[in-house]
């Protein structure tokens, strides 16, 4: 036993979040709230990464504010800076310059053309987006790929893109030999898609153009209610966990029951024979207590603490990365 937990302590695990818009409580819940318990059990490493956020035209001002709130996100849901490393993706040069090598040497065209969140979010402008927004599977296995990580944890729609660091990875290897670790995704079981509220077929998305299609993390406790309450559900009044057929009513359950810390087929109990109205306004509560609780801490958390913390996590980072990079440069023979 003692020597299981051991092993596990020597796993390393990777992920991050672009500071690409309003964090909301998909991101929480299908990626935040994983690491936090991973940190316990294994090397943690967590980016802010900024390089994926601008493959969509981002506000300069705007951007470099989201890079400090996201860390203060990252703070105040429990990750431990001493414990795990946090730090800004763009301060570490090496993650670029490998991606650079993997476009080069692993990752191929017809990869690229299968990535569902390229179509998603290209849509019909797929020849005039940004070879950024083609190409971010690619950096995204270049920031997996240089910590040695065994395990990514993300929520479902990243999945996609891990098993691409895994074929990346392999090929590489098979060229020059086991230089990279093959990485896995680790993805929640409940959870991992949570749903925009205003249509259960999308799921909930922090660069949406309909703000209410999320509750973000730092929303006033009124509006968090209000999108609550306006949020869509299905016909019929009777809570029932029914994805097929009631998919927004099951969504707001899976909230419900990882925010509130309850079970579901609990709740469906609890409220048999009470209508859609009873239920969303318990649900609004959870969330406000939710909100509440964390903003809390979020407000304790200064610019001038983030600043050192994100110092401090780039020179362990660094570390690191530049190791990997220079066995890699070595290896394609320009060192
Ligand atoms: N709706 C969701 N349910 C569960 N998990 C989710 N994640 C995102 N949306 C949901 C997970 O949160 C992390 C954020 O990763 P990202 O910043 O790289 O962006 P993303 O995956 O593209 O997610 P967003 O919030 O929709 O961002 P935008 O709108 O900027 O593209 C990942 O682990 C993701 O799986």
């Amino acid at each position: 036993m003692r020597r299981e937990n051991k092993e596990k302590k020597e796993q390393i695990i990777f992920s991050g979040i672009q500071p690409s818009g309003n964090l909301n409580i998909g991101n929480y819940i299908g990626a935040i709230s994983q690491w936090v318990k991973m940190q316990d059990k294994y090397h943690c490493i967590f980016s802010i990464v900024d390089y994926h956020a601008i493959t969509i035209k981002q506000d300069p001002n705007l951007l470099r504010q989201r890079i400090i709130e996201v860390t203060k996100i990252y703070l105040a849901a429990g990750i431990d800076s001493q414990q795990s490393i946090i730090f800004q993706q763009s301060t570490i040069p090496a993650h670029t310059e490998l991606a650079w090598i993997l476009n080069c040497y692993g990752a191929h065209i017809a990869d690229l053309n299968k990535m569902t969140q390229f179509k998603t979010k290209a849509g019909e402008h797929q020849e005039t987006v940004s070879v950024g927004l083609y190409d971010y599977p690619v950096l995204m296995a270049a920031d997996i790929l240089l910590y040695n990580t065994d395990l990514v944890p993300v929520g479902e729609d990243q999945k996609q893109h891990v098993e691409l660091a895994r074929d990346i990875a392999r090929r590489f290897n098979n060229e020059f030999g086991e230089i990279f670790k093959i990485p896995q995704p680790v993805v929640r079981k409940d959870g991992a898609r949570i749903m925009s509220l205003l249509d259960p077929t999308k799921k909930m998305s922090k660069s949406d153009d309909n703000q209410n299609n999320a509750i973000a993390l730092l929303d006033s406790l009124e509006l968090a209610q209000k999108k609550i309450m306006k949020a869509v559900t299905d016909s019929g009044s009777e809570i029932e966990y029914d994805l097929e057929n009631k998919p927004a009513l099951s969504n707001l359950l899976t909230i419900y029951a990882i925010l509130g810390n309850r079970e579901i087929p609990r709740l469906v109990k609890d409220y048999r024979g009470q209508g859609y109205g009873k239920f969303k306004k318990d649900l609004a509560k959870v969330v406000e207590k939710f909100l509440h609780n964390f903003q809390e801490k979020y407000n304790n958390i200064s610019d001038n603490d983030v600043r050192q913390i994100l110092e401090e996590g780039r020179i362990k980072a660094e570390a690191l990365a530049s190791q990997k990079l220079s066995e890699v440069r070595k290896l394609i023979g320009v060192r």
